[in-house]
This record gives structure tokens, sequence and C-alpha cells, in this order.
């Protein structure tokens, strides 16, 4: 596995991103970077995918080159029976300072409506059914902010620049913010947010529930905190991990008593899967499971 892994990557050209926290976390499962230009893959524990934004020039915005990457990368991982959980992270400066406005500039309705712009935004949070850790570090503006909360977990530093600035382009937040920070924040708070375009630091992301995790340090700490809990996901069985991840998404659209009644009709459906039998056997024997996935 770890030579056809290998076989797919090449070097790169540009950052090497493992080498200061490996002496950390531990030798690379694979610490080689792909072909990619705007970002790198690795996959630097075993069952962890991790996908660095590599544009450091315009502080990794995100524009439609990089997400046609991303979603590649995306779908690789979830291709890969190998991969148990995804981290998404950018540089020390910047997650992403938002979608790439000197593209976005010259656009007109006809042809951004005809040409569906930037819909391939909607992968991450439509079709990635795996795991996806936000490890934000530095700015995460505009696009780079809904690039997180797409993400199913955000671990970001206390000195993490948030914010939905798009009300000072003259235009509003196009990537679900106005959605997803609301639910994240709270209708009040989001308003202001949204409205004023003021930034908020990685220590109120922290409090207000938009990150689970605020580390104090750099991208080196954080990177090492995003690594082991996506290790710890990697490390349960993978039909599970999907299951979970659906029904805690479900929550947020359905009414209580049907997101309820969908999480029991999983929970009956897991009854079907090998890793379920698996694990019951494996607590009452005190033993290790060893999942099959299935
Ligand atoms: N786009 C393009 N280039 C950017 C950029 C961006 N968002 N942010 C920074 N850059 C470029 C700068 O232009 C500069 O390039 P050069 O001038 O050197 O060529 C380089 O990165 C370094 O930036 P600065 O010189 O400005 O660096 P500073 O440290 O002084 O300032 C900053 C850092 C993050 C405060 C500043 O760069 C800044 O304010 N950036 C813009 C932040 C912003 O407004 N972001 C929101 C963009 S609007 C949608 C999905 C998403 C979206 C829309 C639709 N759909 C699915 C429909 C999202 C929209 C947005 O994100």
């Amino acid at each position: 596995m770890f030579a056809r892994r290998c076989s797919r990557l090449v070097a790169s050209k540009t950052a090497v991103p493992l080498t200061s926290y490996l002496s950390r976390v531990g030798r690379p499962y694979s610490s080689a970077a792909s072909a990619y230009e705007n970002i790198l893959t690795e996959t630097p524990k075993p069952g962890v995918g991790l996908i660095t934004l590599n544009r450091p020039k315009a502080l990794n915005a995100l524009s439609s080159p990089v997400f046609k990457e991303i979603n590649d990368a995306l779908s690789k991982y979830e291709e890969d029976k190998d991969i148990g959980a995804i981290i998404i992270t950018g540089s020390e400066k910047a997650f992403a300072a938002g979608a790439d406005i000197k593209e976005m500039a010259p656009l007109t309705f006809s042809s951004a409506f005809s040409n569906n712009f930037i819909a391939p935004w909607s992968h991450l949070a439509n079709n990635v059914r795996k795991p996806v850790i936000a490890a934000v570090s530095g700015y995460a503006l505009g696009g780079g902010c809904e690039l997180a909360l797409m993400c199913d977990i955000i671990y970001c530093t206390s000195k993490a620049t948030f914010g939905q600035p798009e009300i000072k382009l003259g235009t509003i937040p196009g990537g679900g913010g106005s959605q997803r920070l609301t639910r994240a924040v709270g209708k009040s708070r989001a308003m202001e947010l949204i409205l004023t375009g003021k930034n908020f630091s990685g220590k109120e992301a922290g409090e207000w529930g938009v990150a689970a995790k605020v580390v104090d340090g750099g991208k080196e700490e954080l990177l090492e905190e995003a690594i082991k809990t996506a290790e710890t996901i990697a490390s349960y069985s993978k039909v599970a991990v999907l299951a979970a991840k659906e029904v805690v998404n479900k929550s947020q659209e359905l009414s209580l008593k049907e997101g309820v009644e969908y999480e029991r009709r999983i929970f009956h459906a897991l009854f079907g899967t090998r890793d379920q039998k698996i694990g019951m056997t494996a607590f009452a024997e005190k033993k290790k499971p060893e999942w099959s996935n299935e």
C-alpha cells in the first residue's frame, strides 16, 4: 500500500510542510508531496490524508484552479480505502484569504450564472462522506472562512483570524457563510459579523463554538492536534464513522423528531454490519477490535 501510494506522488517544487513537526509526531507514513500546483497532499499517519493549501503569494486565495485541485484530492482520499479522515490546512499566515478577488472582479452576472461560477465549492459539503478537519492558522476570510465551515471539525490557533468581509467588497458571502456561520454562532452575532465585515479571532471562534479546539501555539502545534484527532477517527470502523458523520449532519437539516428517527434507522442498520459484531464482541471479550470496515 505504501508503495502504491508513493507511486502516485512525485516530489514537489515548493513547500516541505511536514519537516518541522515530524520530530514531534514521528516518521511520516508518506511524506512525498503531490504534483498539484496549488496544494500538497500527504499521509502523515496511516489513515490520515492531509491537504495543504500552497499558494503563498496570494495567501491561499481560492481560485478556480485551486478548488479543482482540492476537489481532486478530496475525491482521491474518498476513494482510498485506507484513508479514514482528511485534514485541510494552509500556511502559518493564511488558511485562505478568501475566494480569488482578482478572478471575480471582472465577472458579469451572465457569465457567473451561465458557467455556474464556483459551483465546485459544493463538492466538499455535498459529496465527501469521510470526516474532514479544518486546521486553521492565520487568515480564514470570506471563502476561506466558508471552506473551514464546510469541514466537519475546525481546529485553529488562538491567533487565527476568521471573518466574512464580503460586505466591504460590495457583495455578500457566496459559499454558505450566511447559513453555516449563523448556525454556528446564532443570528445576532452572525448578522453583526456579516453586516460589519469585522473579523473574529481563533480564541473567539473557540468561545462561540465555531472551533472545537483552539491551540495556543503555531501551525506545528495545531497540525499535531489535528493529526492526533484524525488518527483517532481513522482508527475506528470506517462504516460506523461514515454513519456517525451522516447522522450529525442531518441535525442541521431535519426537525428534532425527524432527526431522532433518522438516527434510529441508521443505528438499527448498523446491526447489519460486521463491525458492530466485531466491536461489541471485542468489548465483551476485553480485546481490541480488529475492524473489517464492513
Ligand atoms: N484574492 C486574491 N488575492 C488576494 C486575496 C484574495 N482574496 N487576498 C490576498 N491576496 C493577495 C494580495 O492581492 C497580495 O497580492 P500582490 O499584491 O502581492 O500581488 C497578496 O495576496 C498578499 O496580500 P496582502 O499584501 O494584502 O497581505 P497583507 O498581509 O497586507 O494583508 C489580508 C492580508 C488577508 C488582510 C489582505 O490580503 C486582505 O484583506 N485580503 C482579502 C480578504 C478578503 O476580502 N477576502 C474575501 C474575498 S471574497 C462562492 C464561494 C465563495 C465566495 C464567493 C462565492 N460561491 C460558491 C458562489 C467567496 C468570496 C470571497 O471570499
